[in-house]
């Protein structure tokens, strides 16, 4: 249903069924972009690669004088192709909008039509604030790359949801934790001096998908992010991005009043520890007057927090919020917490700290929540906090850095996954989706949010390859509007990066679609999860056991022995079914009601289990495996088959890194199965290659250095 909903919506959105053509001569020529599409690519322009030859900048034209309308002027004339025009950029108090009498799209929305203007036909780029002029002239460009310059354009739309935010986890000495694309963009030592003009070309690439916030560091904060010094850097940021309407965040380690204040405690109830925190506020918001606010990782991972003094997750969320909130300011509070101490099912403790403090939140907290109640794998069940906390705004958490899903190296396009959770039905009530507890339409929230974490650096083409940027891309396009369909992103996608030739839109959307499912597949399908290396997460480690902490260990997550598999989450076991709503929870207690991509996540089931195939477990599990490899096989193929269709550097990294991706393909498999077979003596079903080493020699590699490991 989605699906077709939305195309429609998409189609017409990108002007499809409008009837003004805002039709200029020079307009189709100008439509394939650039001239020389297939000269080398470093990948830098992004979404962004426009045309050599640009639009006369006197046929763009701005009422009002703003930073933020000359950004928007500016990048019209530098993005949209010669002969296109006269475009007129205001806002709808500006008189002559007023006189047109466009629908509003809110305080973030844009509307884009012709019109005439003054007695010419002009196209006009409006929105009731600055930032939806800016909005509006991406949108411009956007329709423009897509559908060509010839198409007709009748734009208009508005953000659903508020926040709309990366989460950098980049370290103070340039180490990106769980970053495969370089070190971190942002040059702390030199800042607030230099100002890298590829600061202001991250916030143009990010204003062009709507994303407005930025957190600047790791949630594994250190406390010398609040220090005047690193305080004055951030601003030097924040001025940069301000014009495209991005405001930055800081992560906030709890424990700053003792590490930076000399105080005795952090505990939140103490009177110091508010007033330390409401002076560290007004000290950021002098040198950021629109500073976003604090993003908390608190009891999670060794990290201090409330929980350190007896306090709860909203004691120190609320002292915080009250620090920013004369200044309007916002504290973005993690949810991430699993605790040593605790013996239960790590799936459950989330549920299990956060639902009983719903409604005891301030208004400005927003209460971060990872997309499931794991961390980030492949394909986890909706965390079951959505839906249970009525009372408290939720922002949903996704990781766009593929730390379980093949680092940089691997294509894997994530909107599959993004939306499998946004649209999965939460049963509380009648069309209730995880979607709709973000947006907040569903309990009538207006502090929404969705956070990603970037998967940006300082590689060349900022995301380590050319494919990673479409997950970054269709992270912002769906914070932007969560039913937009991954297919049609991925088509927006392609024409922006690639071109509109239709080869190569059919064969690369066609790789994206496809990807995700194929990790899935080889790195463990029917629902298993965690299955990775210890540390670095680089590549399988099924068979680690002897880890501190029991829940660090594959084994605890997959229980796999002589006679079955899997996580027994119903009664009989660990009993998490019973934080989703009733109907849900009976669903998902019966292996026969539960969705197959979730078996394993749900039960603990025999090898001989049969399958709704008519296969058994063991079989269906095993060939999943060769399924992955096999993808992954045909898009290298695919992609070979566009050898001088794409540019030849974007082309040839590709190329090498599905290379790569074919070959860890192969050795999850391998390694999976040596170890599934020690476990269960099955011989592997009939027909399928044994691994190419035994069990040990897949036990035996180490990859010391492996990136996004922070030591
Ligand atoms: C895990 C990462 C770890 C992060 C943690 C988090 O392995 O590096 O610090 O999540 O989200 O996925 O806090």
């Amino acid at each position: 249903m989605r699906a077709k909903a939305l195309r429609l919506g998409l189609f017409l959105l990108l002007g499809g069924a409008s009837t003004p053509l805002f039709a200029h001569a020079a307009a189709p020529a100008a439509a394939a972009a650039d001239s020389d599409a297939l000269a080398p690519d470093d990948g830098y322009r992004l979404w962004m690669r426009y045309p050599d030859r640009t639009i006369a900048p006197d046929a763009v034209t701005v009422r009002g004088r703003s930073a933020m309308l000359d950004a928007a002027a500016a990048e019209l004339r530098r993005g949209l192709p010669a002969g296109f025009g006269p475009v007129l950029l205001a806002t709808a108090t500006d008189p002559a909008v007023q006189a047109l009498r466009l629908p509003s799209e809110g305080p973030e929305g844009y509307v884009v039509r012709r019109a005439t203007v003054d007695g010419r036909p002009t196209l006009v780029v409006t929105g009731d604030s600055e930032r939806g002029v800016l909005y509006g002239a991406f949108a411009l460009l956007r329709q423009v790359a897509v559908n060509g310059a010839a198409a007709p354009i009748n734009l208009r739309s508005r953000p659903r949801i508020a926040l709309r935010v990366l989460d950098h986890w980049d370290n103070l000495d340039g180490v990106v934790e769980r970053g495969y694309a370089g070190k971190s963009l942002w040059d702390w030592w030199t800042l607030p001096d230099y100002k890298d003009p590829r600061y202001t070309d991250y916030a143009r690439a990010n204003a062009a998908i709507g994303i407005n916030g930025a957190v600047l560091n790791n949630v594994n904060a250190k406390a010398e992010s609040l220090t005047a010094p690193y305080i004055a850097k951030a601003a030097a940021l924040a001025d940069i991005f301000r014009p495209y309407g991005i405001k930055v965040y800081l992560s906030a380690r709890f424990s700053a009043p003792i590490e930076l204040g000399g105080l005795k405690t952090a505990d939140p109830r103490d009177p110091a520890v508010a007033r330390w925190w409401r002076a560290k506020a007004d000290e950021i918001y002098r040198a950021i007057p629109d500073f976003g606010g604090f993003l908390v990782k608190a009891n999670s991972e060794g990290q201090p927090g409330p929980r350190d003094y007896g306090a709860t997750h909203a004691d120190g969320a609320n002292m915080l919020a009250a620090a920013v909130k004369p200044h309007g300011g916002i504290v973005m509070w993690r949810a991430f917490v699993y605790a040593d101490t605790d013996p239960d099912d790590r799936a459950k403790q989330a549920y299990d700290e956060f639902k009983p403090l719903d409604g005891r939140f301030a208004d400005n907290v927003v209460v971060q929540v990872k997309n499931g109640a794991i961390d980030f794998q492949p394909r986890e069940p909706f965390h079951p906090l959505f839906g249970a906390m009525p009372k408290t705004p939720l922002m949903i958490e996704f990781q766009i850095t593929k730390e379980y899903l093949g680092f940089a190296t691997h294509l894997a396009y994530l909107a599959p996954l993004f939306a499998e959770t946004l649209d999965a039905e939460t049963g509380t009530a009648p069309g209730a989706t995880v979607a709709r507890v973000v947006d907040g339409s569903l309990e009538g929230h207006t502090l929404t949010g969705m956070a990603g974490v970037a998967n940006i650096g300082d590689s060349r083409d900022w995301t380590g390859s050319p494919f990673n940027q479409a997950n970054w891309y269709a992270f912002g396009r769906l914070a932007w509007d969560p039913g937009l369909t991954p297919e049609a992103i991925a088509r927006e996608w392609t024409a922006q990066t690639f071109g509109r030739d239709p080869e190569v839109m059919r064969t690369v959307t066609a790789m994206l679609m496809r990807s995700r499912e194929a990790v899935v597949d080889y790195t463990g399908a029917l629902g298993l999860a965690h299955l990775m290396a210890t540390g670095h997460h680089y590549g399988p480690g099924p068979w680690v056991s002897e880890l501190k902490r029991p829940e660090w260990n594959p084994v605890y997550y997959h229980r796999a022995d002589r006679n079955g598999i899997g996580f027994d989450r119903t009664r009989t076991g660990s009993n998490a079914v019973a934080q989703y709503a009733p109907a849900l929870a009976a669903k998902l207690a019966d292996p026969r009601t539960t969705p197959e991509g979730e078996l394993l996540w749900f039960h603990h089931l025999s090898w001989d289990y049969r399958l709704a195939s008519g296969q058994t477990l063991w079989e269906t599990l095993a060939r999943r495996y060769d399924r992955g490899v096999a993808t992954v096989a045909a898009m290298r193929r695919e992609w070979e088959g566009l050898r001088g269709q794409v540019d030849p550097q974007r082309w040839a990294k590709t190329a090498t890194f599905l290379a790569v991706q074919e070959r860890e393909a192969r050795w999850w498999r391998d390694a999976s199965l040596a170890y599934w077979m020690s476990v269960n003596r099955r011989p592997l079903p009939a027909g399928m290659a044994p691994p190419a080493h035994d069990l040990d020699w897949y036990k035996q590699q180490r990859f010391p250095f492996a990136p996004g490991n922070p030591q």
